[in-house]
């Protein structure tokens, strides 16, 4: 990151999740309610636990704002955990004299057993809590702030979910505006576009919770609007593409990620992949298979992502584990989980692209205040 610096704290069953944003400008306006609209639509989607009803994942923004806009200072926010006051014993900060039992069935896929040994914890609840996906809520509150300034200047982000498990919306929504987009995914249980498929979505959801099972799936990320020249081929660490790889491959279970017709690139030959080169009143592509990047840089074309979610690895059905303690065979340890969190995934790779973007258009035009970038933006910009 060049411009935008920011930190989350928190563990999932803790008393709240902390996080700073630096590098916003000054006089940007921002409201609780801006960014509770985004948290709301983290908690939804079919397939969550028992978790999101008990959150109301409420934004409190304790510094950096005054009187409804930025300062330019460091924006700092709090969400707090309702859950917490059912874990108070548990989550102490204090040594508490309580005998608190230890978890010692590590879960297959988790970062538990990988966890207590780099960290030389004798209890799993020492890396559940932070390693849980719980943290990526004040993701998505850092990141509503960079989609509000992305918004000023009519860049917009958006997301659907292409797969869940074997379910599979092989539609193209190339010519649907990412605005379009979230209006029709937020109504979706699953932040389906298809409506033939999105049943089958829910069906393989809920088969796989009633086997006390999980299921993953994928989902597709559109940012419209963007300028060309963001990001750079000059460096490693300028390229675009790779700014934004580091940033959804960080979120919990990803395991891949894609930009434009990305692994599907292999099978094309070149001539049927690149997009070739018109001028009509400007340059025109006949096709968008790059998803807007070209040498990590924004070529102006709509930035179309893709990720992988992995089935979630806290499973109902336990597989099979080793006592960290005994060594016996036994299986694996069980607490409240999601079947599915793809559809959340999706709200949560948005709020990441919009921090990266953000970055890059701070990174390019730069400017102290609003007023400064928009006059930057205005003259130097190229649409
Ligand atoms: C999550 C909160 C968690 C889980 C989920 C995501 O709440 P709890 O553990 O209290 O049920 O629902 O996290 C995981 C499944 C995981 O493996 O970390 C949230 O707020 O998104």
């Amino acid at each position: 990151m060049k411009k935008i610096k920011f930190s989350t704290a928190g563990e999932s069953h803790g008393e709240l999740l902390l996080g700073i944003l630096e590098g916003i400008p000054a006089n940007l306006e921002i409201s609780e309610a801006y960014i509770h609209n985004q948290l709301k639509r983290r908690q939804m989607g079919f397939g969550r636990g028992k978790r999101m009803q008990i959150e109301s994942d409420a934004p409190k923004i304790c510094t950096g704002v005054r009187l409804g806009k930025t300062l330019g200072s460091p924006i700092g926010m709090i969400i707090q955990n309702n859950d917490w006051k059912n874990w108070k014993n548990k989550m102490s900060v204090s040594s508490i004299s309580n005998d608190i039992k230890k978890i010692t069935l590590p879960r297959p896929g988790h970062a538990d057993l990988a966890g207590i040994q780099k960290y030389g914890f004798d209890d799993i609840r020492n890396v559940i809590e932070r390693s849980s996906a719980r943290e990526t809520a004040m993701r998505v509150a850092l990141g509503s702030v960079c989609r509000k300034l992305l918004e000023k200047f009519n860049i917009y982000i958006g997301s659907y979910v292409t797969s869940i498990y074997t379910i599979k919306d092989l539609n193209n929504y190339q010519n649907i505006t990412p605005e379009e987009m979230n209006t029709k995914a937020d109504k979706s249980m699953v932040r389906s576009l298809n409506n033939n498929v999105e049943q089958e979505m829910i069906n393989v959801i809920k088969t796989a919770k009633e086997d006390g099972d999980s299921v993953g799936g994928s989902f597709q990320i559109h940012i419209a609007g963007v300028p060309f020249g963001l990001g750079s081929y000059t460096s490693w660490d300028e390229k675009l593409n790779a700014r934004l790889g580091n940033a959804i491959l960080s979120i919990n279970g990803i395991k891949s990620f894609d930009i434009g017709l990305g692994s599907l690139s292999e099978e094309k030959k070149g001539s049927q992949l690149h997009d070739e080169i018109f001028y009509d009143e400007g340059f025109k592509r006949g096709s968008n298979n790059c998803g807007g990047i070209e040498g990590g840089i924004s070529n102006g074309q709509k930035i179309i992502i893709s990720a992988t979610m992995k089935p979630i690895p806290t499973l109902i059905k336990p597989l099979q584990s080793v006592d960290i303690h005994t060594k016996e065979s036994k299986l694996a340890h069980k607490e409240r989980t999601d079947s599915c969190s793809v559809p959340a995934a999706s709200i949560i790779g948005e709020s990441m692209a919009c921090i990266v973007i953000c970055d890059a258009l701070l990174d390019k035009f730069g400017g102290d205040s609003m007023e400064e970038l928009t006059t930057h933006i205005k003259n130097s910009a190229k649409y």
